[in-house]
């Protein structure tokens, strides 16, 4: 398709990461007869599960809906053995599939991509690369299609005299590869979020003493991981496509039981049986009890409500469980997190909750690091080593650590200082041949990641098709049909509680970042039909030329 082109492109895609999305992309790009490189950071393949290799770390999404879905001999031949995979049972998964279809030939690994400009004479962006060495690579392609993740660029607030610290540190989105020993030791972790909330449990087990630094308390249900059952898998892998087309029907794209009611539709004890039968499912799955609870503020104070009655029979000292209960926030606003022995680990006498929000009259929060620990509160802790669990710049980070340029000279990072839009949550107006997945603007963080990333993929990739059947070059969403998505994206997000709370969906925990609530969660089904109608029109929504 490059033909006739000048200067002539080297590959008709360059790919960013090989986590699921980069990976599915250029297997998907290598079926439809597209020459393609990968550039990833990491060592190997696996993206999120390659950096996330903290105590505790699995995925809280079932691991027989994360997962492809593509190659129905991938389905059977793979077998799961939890309900939620751990981090090294998806990493194994990860490198079976790239052993399987032969991906790592076409992937440089140990490798960033510093910048990509597009030239809008040859219709090319030119990407330049450098590796561990600073050695640089330029690479010229038709495409650029990014699978960077959305929580892969890690955050580590600017605490004061953080470098004066001896101890060890770590961010739980960067572990080292060996076994991390913190036994005999005094560690501090900051940030009960996900990740924090899966590794407490596990680091609390092995320090002398853990001190958890909470700025803000999680809702946090129990995970109830558990084996499969051969049987289980057997009906499963029995009508593997039937569960898929079913698990494609649910907004997100999750099969659970949902019961579509409204909280405030049945008496005070129906409520709590049915919100007691969610609990005992366990997993995001609670968030299924109603239909309404993310709806409506009543239907969401009742959740609240129970929950709160959860935290205080679960932790044994009662000013505990009052500084784990969130103040005043929805449930759900947040990312629900499911723990496992989360909320329990605070009735060990070996663990210490420490409040630094500094919301108690005269109380600070974290103040600054010590060589020997951290003052907080008002008091300083001794620690060997400390574990951010403090997150990512989510959704937009690794794309605007990338110095891509648009033909006009702004570059990507430039144009989302304001507010990061899209069309579809796959193109820009502005950055032509350029595809995203899982960003802002599309349902990516609220559908299965690995459901989503193939929906999108095979989008992008039969768009590809279309322009080189057509002959087409260039392809351009126009600011119209964004401006028009960005409505849709906004109006979805008014339905919905979640964008009342400060999150990472919002942008809120990177001080400076532009807030606004950046997913499309109008559901999965509705999502698909707005990607399908513009394919049905000839990509409407886009100049192509
Ligand atoms: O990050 P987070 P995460 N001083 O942003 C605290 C996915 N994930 O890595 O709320 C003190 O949620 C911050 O406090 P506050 C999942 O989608 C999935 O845990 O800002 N504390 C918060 O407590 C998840 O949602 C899985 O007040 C500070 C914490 O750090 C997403 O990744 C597992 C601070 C950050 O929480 C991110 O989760 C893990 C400061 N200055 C992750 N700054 C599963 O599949 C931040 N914090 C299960």
């Amino acid at each position: 398709m490059t033909e006739g082109s000048s200067p002539v492109a080297d590959v008709d895609a360059v790919v960013v990461g090989a986590g699921f999305a980069g990976l599915y992309l250029l297997h998907r790009l290598r079926q439809k007869g597209f020459t393609a490189r990968g550039f990833e950071s990491g060592g190997d393949v696996g993206g999120t599960w390659y950096w996330n290799r903290y105590p505790g770390c699995r995925c809280d999404i079932e691991s027989v809906q994360y997962s492809y879905q593509f190659s129905d001999e991938l389905q059977q031949e793979w077998t799961w053995s939890e309900r939620y995979a751990s981090q090294p049972e998806l990493l194994a998964y990860i490198e079976h599939v790239a052993d399987r279809f032969d991906l790592r030939r076409d992937i440089t690994f140990e490798t960033r991509v510093a910048s990509a400009t597009f030239d809008d004479d040859t219709h090319l962006w030119t990407i330049v690369t450098t590796d561990r060495e600073g050695e640089e690579e330029t690479v010229r392609s038709r495409f650029f299609l990014l699978g960077s993740g959305v929580l892969s660029t890690t955050s580590i607030p600017d605490f004061p005299n953080r470098d004066d610290f001896e101890g060890d540190t770590f961010h739980t989105g960067r572990w080292p590869h060996e076994p991390v020993d913190f036994s005999g030791k005094r560690v501090g972790v900051i940030g009960t979020g996900s990740s924090g909330i899966q590794s407490i449990p596990l680091l609390a087990e092995q320090a002398e003493h853990l001190y958890v630094f909470q700025r803000t308390p999680n809702y946090v249900v129990p995970a109830r991981n558990r084996p499969l059952t051969a049987d289980e898998v057997a009906e499963l892998k029995a009508d593997y496509a039937g569960f898929r087309a079913r698990q494609w029907e649910r907004p997100s794209a999750f099969l659970f039981p949902f019961n579509p009611d409204s909280a405030l539709s049945v008496s005070d004890q129906e409520r709590f049986e049915q919100f007691e039968r969610q609990w005992d499912i366990g997993g995001l799955p609670f968030l299924g009890a109603f239909g309404d609870l993310l709806l409506n503020a009543e239907s969401n104070r009742l959740v609240t409500e129970y929950w709160q009655a959860k935290v205080r029979e679960v932790v044994d000292d009662p000013a505990i469980a009052e500084l784990l209960i969130p103040k005043g926030d929805i449930f759900g606003g947040k990312r629900l997190c499911a723990g496992t022995n989360y909320l329990e680990t605070y009735n060990r006498s070996d663990v210490t909750l420490v409040d630094v929000s500094g919301a108690a009259e005269g109380a600070a929060g974290i103040e600054y690091f010590t060589s020997t620990g951290l003052q907080a509160a008002g008091q300083h802790y001794e620690l060997d080593a400390v574990v951010f669990a403090t997150g990512f710049d989510a959704m937009t980070g690794s794309v605007v650590a990338m110095d891509i340029t648009g033909p006009d000279g702004t570059t990507i990072k430039q144009q989302w200082s304001n507010g990061a839009d899209t069309y579809l949550g796959m193109a820009v107006h502005g950055f032509p041949n350029l595809f995203n997945t899982q960003g802002p603007g599309g349902p990516g963080v609220f559908v299965t990641m690995v459901t989503g990333i193939e929906h999108q993929s095979d989008w992008i990739v039969d768009c590809m098709s279309y322009m080189r059947d057509s002959g087409y070059t260039r392809l351009e969403a126009t600011a119209e049909a964004q401006e028009n998505w960005v409505n849709v994206v906004d109006e979805a997000a008014a339905q919905s509680l979640r964008p009342k709370s400060d999150s990472w969906y919002t942008g809120a925990n990177i001080p400076g970042k532009h807030q606004k609530f950046m997913p499309y969660i109008g559901g999965f089904p509705a999502y698909r039909q707005h990607c399908q109608a513009s394919a049905d029109n000839d990509y409407a929504g886009f100049n192509l030329s």
